[in-house]
């Protein structure tokens, strides 16, 4: 093969793999329905302890082992501080911060989001085995950054 031919090899090698990379991006984008998590709603957040859901945080079961979690994070805890689900249940998180930044990992599964002021955040995860997952924030928010945590107990 004369080096022409091994670049034209080359070249269309690179182009067949930039296409093989943009057609699984669109099937997860479009076929799978994966995306970046987003901004899921607004809230003002000098008003977010007098605003639905956020007066009233804590556990709501919407249907058949169907659950709607409503969390605030704050410096330095979350509301509420422990929830207890039957195991088998779907849970949707939906959560905002107070006053600054914070994080919010459900340990052991991929429900993983920042609290911004202002910002409403949602993922929902379904919670098979029984057992304890602490909530943790993942961004350091001040000098009580390490004792903000919470629990999900499923039973
Ligand atoms: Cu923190």
């Amino acid at each position: 093969m004369n080096v022409k031919k091994v670049e034209m090899v080359f070249l269309s090698l690179c182009a067949s793999m930039l296409l093989v990379f943009l057609l699984a991006l669109f099937y997860s984008a479009y076929g799978m329905g994966m995306h970046l998590p987003g901004v899921e709603a607004t809230v003002d957040p000098r008003e977010v302890r007098q605003t639905a859901p956020f007066d009233e945080p804590g556990l709501r079961e919407v249907g058949e082992g169907q659950y709607e979690a409503v969390f605030l994070g704050f410096a330095w805890g979350f509301q509420p501080r422990e929830i207890t689900v039957p195991a088998g249940s779907e849970v949707t998180f939906i959560a905002t911060a107070t006053d600054v930044i914070h994080g919010f990992h459900v340990e052991g599964t991929r429900v993983n989001f920042m609290l911004i002021p202002g910002q409403v955040a949602r993922q929902s995860y379904t919670f098979r085995e029984p057992g304890e997952h602490l909530i943790i924030c993942h961004e350091f928010c001040g000098a009580g950054h390490h004792l903000m945590y919470a629990r999900v107990i499923v039973e």
